[in-house]
């Protein structure tokens, strides 16, 4: 009967740790900021190719192979040298090599992700974009990436959680008995 009931308790555990699990993937907003500094300058000859890493503590710490990607966005600000001439900047994303074409730089400058790019993050944690220059000469300020998606708490986290809610039970259990 003792076993039986300490039986009970322990699927309860159970049963309560993953509920709480579920409970936990949270909806999370990864944020990566790459500053260029002065600026990079990008011309039809030098295209800006750099990689943003969401993994990083800075970031928010995405862990590859747990946490998930549902959406990301880019906001770029770009901006002209004022040297008067026609620009015309184009933005690459992996599976999207025309994500995003802009011949007026005085605003923000931001593009919604791909499919592709959602895998690669999720797989990688990193995102490799190109910023490339269809014609004139200008200037990349800042990029950052922003990425929405769910984070599972770690399964050390729910053992621990179980184990608790089978000692309170067993802790309750004595109480009740004495
Ligand atoms: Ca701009
Ligand atoms: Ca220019």
């Amino acid at each position: 009967m003792k076993v039986k009931k300490l039986g009970v308790l322990a699927s309860l555990a159970v049963v309560a740790a993953s509920f709480c699990g579920a409970a936990n993937a949270a909806q999370v907003t990864w944020e990566d900021t790459i500053d260029f500094g002065a600026g990079r300058e990008v011309t039809p000859w030098s295209p800006a190719v750099y990689t943003h890493d969401i993994t990083t503590a800075d970031a928010g710490g995405f862990k590859v192979g747990q946490d998930t990607v549902s959406s990301y966005y880019l906001t770029l600000d770009l901006y002209d040298d004022n040297d008067k001439a026609t620009e015309i900047a184009l933005f690459s994303d992996p599976g999207n090599l025309v994500a995003g074409v802009w011949s007026d730089l005085s605003g923000v400058e931001g593009v919604k992700g791909t499919i592709l790019g959602r895998w690669l993050l999720e797989d990688t944690g990193h995102l490799t974009v190109a910023i490339s220059s269809l014609l004139g000469d200008f200037y990349l300020g800042s990029s950052t990436l922003s990425v929405k998606g769910t984070s599972v708490p770690e399964p050390a986290t729910l053992a621990l959680f179980g184990a608790a809610l089978l000692g309170f039970g067993l802790i309750r259990r004595k109480r009740l008995e004495a």
